[in-house]
């Protein structure tokens, strides 16, 4: 193959820049995101009784591994267009590490909120070796996003949370390379819910692309919260929310009325899955498909397979699931779920050789 071939990419806002609110004079900021792979699950669909088609949006492969990357290279960009200076962030890890690392590129100083105790330890790693300015409240994300947006009001900094539109602007590409890798719109979209700026921002792009005859469909929309941190469906914020996916911690989210419209127009549906159910499917895609998710990912996947045990999904459906973040940020999860331990034996052949009984 040559050379052109291997590097053409070049992120989502020149890719996709007729459908966003960028113009020629416009700093872009990127780190290539975006054109991640589609990848089909026949393995897990199998495993589950299905009779439809599952591709998994496998977003962990973005630059920072998480699909905020799409997002924040545009509000990066407008923000470095607009002469920001100091850009700031509430976050449960994945925002954050997309706001360091697109702000360093950037040469902009970048503030981070987290809730001390509760981010994944690699998404930590990344505010810190990025060199955000980090910031552990002893609160949780909600109270953190509470905070953000007051100094934002100061109008001394730039909020770069899903309140900022351009982040959802960014985030609605992941719509447009799912038409464009399945030749059509899928016929359901199963993703996480916390936030909730990423149903809103897929369901735009969806729309949009049908709406210009870039597809000739719309997908219903499927969203999942984790069952202890599930204002949507339940109808109420939550004080305390609590969830071993972490990433999805959240009581009060800002795009409500995006996620509650998505639903509603595409004739979705939200509703809740339990850790239990989220940690089962997390190994289950990790050993049929060999795709490592973070637990708030996997709730996508524990969706799908309540969707399919409550006979929601027709055969021959074409569905996509977006895998939002990368299993590796959470090893501490991973190692402790995986059901294993390494064997340790004496260097001999032979030991070895036991082991695997031969
Ligand atoms: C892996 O990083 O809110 O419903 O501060 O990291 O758009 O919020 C992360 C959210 C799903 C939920 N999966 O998306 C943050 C943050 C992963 C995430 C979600 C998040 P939204």
């Amino acid at each position: 193959m040559s050379a052109d071939k291997l590097q053409n990419w070049p992120g989502v806002i020149r890719q996709y820049q007729r459908h966003l609110p960028v113009t020629e004079d416009t700093p872009i900021v990127t780190l290539g995101e975006g054109n991640t792979p589609l990848v089909p699950a026949h393995n897990f669909v199998e495993s589950i009784g299905g009779k439809f088609e599952l591709h998994l949006k496998y977003e962990g492969l973005n630059p920072t591994c998480s699909f905020k990357d799409r997002g924040m290279t545009m509000a990066i960009s407008k923000a470095k267009e607009n002469g920001a200076e100091v850009v700031i962030c509430a976050s449960t890890g994945n925002t954050s590490a997309a706001a360091a690392a697109y702000a360093a590129r950037a040469k902009m100083q970048c503030v981070v909120l987290i809730p001390n105790g509760n981010i994944a330890v690699g998404k930590l790693a990344q505010a810190l070796l990025y060199g955000s300015t980090t910031v552990a409240i002893e609160g949780n994300f909600d109270e953190a996003l509470r905070i953000v947006r007051e100094l934002g009001e100061t109008g001394k900094v730039e909020v770069v949370n899903s309140i900022n539109p351009f982040r959802i602007e960014g985030q609605k590409t992941a719509s447009f390379e799912i038409c464009d890798q399945l030749g059509r719109a899928p016929d359901f979209h199963f993703l996480p819910v916390g936030n909730a700026g990423n149903i809103t921002a897929y369901w735009k792009g969806y729309k949009e692309y049908f709406s210009v005859k870039l597809s000739d469909r719309l997908p219903r929309m499927f969203g999942y919260q984790a069952a202890g941190a599930a204002p949507i469906v339940d109808g109420a914020p939550v004080e305390q929310p609590n969830t071993v996916a972490t990433a999805i911690r959240i009581g009060n989210p800002a795009s409500w009325d995006g996620a509650q419209a998505a639903i509603a127009e595409s004739n979705g549906h939200i509703n809740k899955v339990t850790d239990e159910e989220i940690l089962a499917a997390y190994k289950r895609v990790a050993t049929s498909d060999g795709v490592i998710v973070e637990p708030a990912s996997a709730a996508s996947l524990a969706g799908v397979i309540k969707a399919n045990a409550e006979g929601m999904i027709p055969d021959g459906s074409v569905v996509t699931a977006t895998m939002s973040g990368h299993g590796l940020k959470d090893p501490d999860n991973a190692i402790k779920n995986a059901g294993f331990e390494p064997t340790v034996v004496e260097a001999t052949r032979e030991a070895v050789m036991k082991v695997i009984g031969l």
